[in-house]
């Protein structure tokens, strides 16, 4: 968990003053290999989701090279409460895969793995990158293959990367669980609408998925040996456009009771939140969006004070919220068919002191008085 006081600190490592990229990194010259191969590198170690690698949030250095390895899985996984299983395909064994988090002006140095026991080709599109299909066209790799690609993260933000091997291929690899974000944070850090800073004491990544698994004559979810096994009639679901699960991580109650999402009274909460093929609403029950990237890119002002906001079906947004009540908060997506019937919900539990002055039960319930 990365908190406020790195934050500072690596503000305070960087002298603040210290010169820092902060020009546009496409309106640069293109850097010769030379140079490229000059920059300082960084591995990262990917988390699995809701949870994001340690980063800092005001870059203490200058640019570099950030290197992620990522392996694909394909691997059946339990959706619901009921044991229904989605054949599932993943980026790094998670749905979604992981949030990677770099700054303006870096370089995305991605190893993408195909393990020779996984049956499909695959590769990645990521929405961050310029040119080449996203990377798609750079990086489709057979089972039993690997391929590296880099790419400069010229524009800041939150965007969704998927996987996109052609054809009918592209959906059915995306709502069977190869979707992800890359956040790419402003050297300076984030920022309101005055230009000032903004930070966070705990972020947490939420990636919905909606899931179209085939009934049998009965109206049962049917189970199926493998991927391949399962394409025709799936394929057939997702043409309906009815999905039968729309949950967050993966499963119905991925963050929910025991897998809640935690924070305490007084911290600032970053909560991304993607949807790479459909869209969805978000909405923190009893709580609010003090500073909402709807669209999720940081060189727009933020939106505030948000009841509920619009994530658009291939992208990734961002809020910020700083909790002022203790509690178990719901946060759902906002149509709540798909929240309560469907999956779309996440449990927060925040820690603290009521705050009376905010809410009160006045009287607690009771009969209605006789005249
Ligand atoms: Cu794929």
């Amino acid at each position: 968990m990365f908190t406020r006081r790195q934050a500072l600190l690596g503000a305070a490592a960087a002298g603040v003053l210290a010169p820092v990229l902060t020009m546009p990194a496409r309106a640069t010259a293109p850097a010769s290999e030379a140079e490229i191969a000059a920059l300082p590198r960084r591995k990262v170690t990917l988390v699995a989701p809701p949870f994001v690698h340690a980063h800092e949030q005001v870059a203490s250095t200058g640019p570099a090279v950030i290197e992620f390895t990522m392996p694909i899985v394909e691997k059946p996984m339990v959706i619901d409460e009921d044991g229904t299983m989605l054949q599932g395909m993943t980026f790094n064994g998670s749905i979604p895969g992981p949030l990677m988090v770099v700054h303006e002006g870096d370089y995305v140095e991605l190893t993408l793995i195909n393990p020779e026991t996984n049956t499909m080709p695959h590769n990645i599109d990521f929405h961050a990158a310029t040119g080449g299909l996203g990377g798609g066209a750079l990086t489709l790799v057979n089972p039993g293959e690997q391929v590296k690609l880099r790419f400069k993260a010229t524009r800041t933000g939150t965007f969704v990367y998927h996987c996109a091997p052609g054809g009918p291929m592209i959906p059915w690899h995306v709502v069977s669980g190869m979707h992800g974000t890359i956040m790419i944070l402003p050297r300076d850090g984030l920022k309101n609408e005055k230009g000032e800073a903004l930070a966070y004491d705990r972020i947490y990544y939420i990636g919905e998925n909606e899931f179209y698994i085939p009934r049998d004559a009965d109206g049962n979810f049917k189970t199926y040996e493998s991927h391949g096994d399962s394409y025709a009639d799936t394929l057939e679901v997702m043409k309906g456009l009815v999905p039968t699960h729309v949950v967050f991580n993966g499963a119905k109650g991925a963050l929910t009771g025991d897998n809640a999402m935690t924070a305490n009274v007084g911290e600032t909460v970053l909560i991304v939140h993607s949807q790479a093929n459909r869209d969805t609403r978000p909405h923190l029950i009893g709580g609010h969006g003090d500073y909402v990237w709807e669209q999720g890119k940081f060189a727009n002002p933020p939106a505030k004070d948000l009841e509920t906001w619009f994530i658009r079906g291939g992208s990734a947004g961002a809020a910020l919220y700083t909790f002022r009540q203790p509690g178990i908060y719901a946060y759902v997506n906002h149509n709540l068919i798909e929240a309560v019937e469907l999956g779309a919900t996440a449990h927060f539990v925040v820690e603290g002191d009521w705050n009376d002055d905010l809410m009160k039960q006045v009287e607690a319930p009771g009969p209605i008085p006789l005249n």
